[in-house]
């Protein structure tokens, strides 16, 4: 903060000037040091439903999904939470997500699956649940979706309709299909946006903060949003910004300032840059820590410490590391 001291007619003004907004990060502290069985892929959520996000991992056969449980400042102890014993796959897919799918609080783990020959396709979620003995744990698994829903493009995750559960999105050559969540089970698939990509990286988040995910395309020379409408994706791509911006390593979406639109964010080699969304636009690009943060696991956005704003979060195989937003 600065004060002014300024010569007016009315004598003495004093002016207070506010400070830009938070432009920055923290510096990355360590969160785990213990082991974390992660073979197949880690996801970030809530999945205790305490306000803190916490990580996911995705195993093979009889593994089961480890948790790491945040407690705000560091993670806790990795835990099993079961589902090990699912198909003869173990729980894991072509795409895997940490979302909540029934909407009661606590996230829950989703596989979305293409057949194999002794396997069955479609989305299957592992219901985080309090079991009878009191135990925090997965579920068994179960299939909501019995259909292709495993994208030749991949997938994505976001509240397409903003009623509170994550909804799954499958991206195709010839279409791109929402399979959208309804308590227990997943509705019929439905054509949500023509076969569009972006360039450098596909994203679905809230970018407006009307509560409904956005697709957004990340070119190479700009980035393009289609806010979700009662039109569904079918609108016409907005040009949200004219500069070429994704990351070197990788480019992500979330509220990294906490206002209620999710910004974007690209992970370069030698530092972090953000660029925020306004509702309508993105603002020039900020550099948000001036360093290297990145994961050899994986690199990822979540609110770990609970305070509103999606943090990053960088794991490698011997520990994990976090750069919280502040
Ligand atoms: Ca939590
Ligand atoms: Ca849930
Ligand atoms: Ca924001
Ligand atoms: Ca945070």
């Amino acid at each position: 903060m600065r004060a002014l001291v300024m010569a007016g007619v009315a004598g003495l003004l004093t002016l207070t000037l506010a400070p830009p907004a938070a432009a920055t990060s923290g510096v990355p502290e360590q969160w785990s040091a213990g082991p974390f069985t992660a073979q197949v892929a880690v996801m970030a959520g809530d999945v205790d439903g305490d306000g803190k996000d916490d990580l996911v991992s995705y195993n093979t056969y009889l593994y089961g999904c480890y948790v790491l449980r945040s407690n705000g400042s560091a993670f806790q102890p990795q835990q099993n939470w079961g589902a090990g014993n699912f198909l003869s796959s173990g729980f894991n897919g072509n795409a895997n997500f940490v979302g909540d799918m029934d909407n009661d609080g606590r996230a829950d783990a989703v596989a979305v699956r293409r057949p194999t020959t002794s396997t069955p396709r479609g989305i299957f979620v592992a219901r985080s649940i309090v079991d009878y003995y009191g135990v925090e744990r997965f579920g068994t698994p179960k299939q909501w979706l019995d259909n292709t829903i495993a994208g030749d493009y991949g997938n994505l995750a976001a509240d397409l309709d903003g009623d509170g559960d994550t909804d799954i999105i499958g991206l195709f050559d010839v279409a791109t299909l929402a399979a959208r969540s309804e308590g227990g089970t997943t509705l019929p698939l439905v054509a949500w946006a023509p076969p569009i990509r972006g360039q450098k990286a596909t994203l679905a988040a809230d970018a407006t903060g009307d509560g409904k995910a956005d697709l957004i395309l990340v070119d190479a020379g700009g980035t393009r949003v289609v806010p979700g409408s009662a039109n569904r994706w079918f609108d016409p791509p907005v040009s949200w910004s004219a500069v070429p911006f994704h990351g070197s390593k990788k480019t992500l979406t979330a509220d990294i300032d906490a206002d209620g639109d999710a910004d974007l964010i690209a992970v370069n080699d030698t530092d972090v840059q953000v660029m925020r969304s306004t509702g309508s636009g993105y603002s020039a690009p900020e550099v948000w820590y001036a360093g290297s943060f990145s994961g050899t696991k994986e690199t990822l956005t979540a609110d770990v410490d609970g305070d509103g704003d999606a943090d990053l979060v960088a794991v490698n195989t011997g520990d994990v590391w976090v750069l919280r937003s502040q």
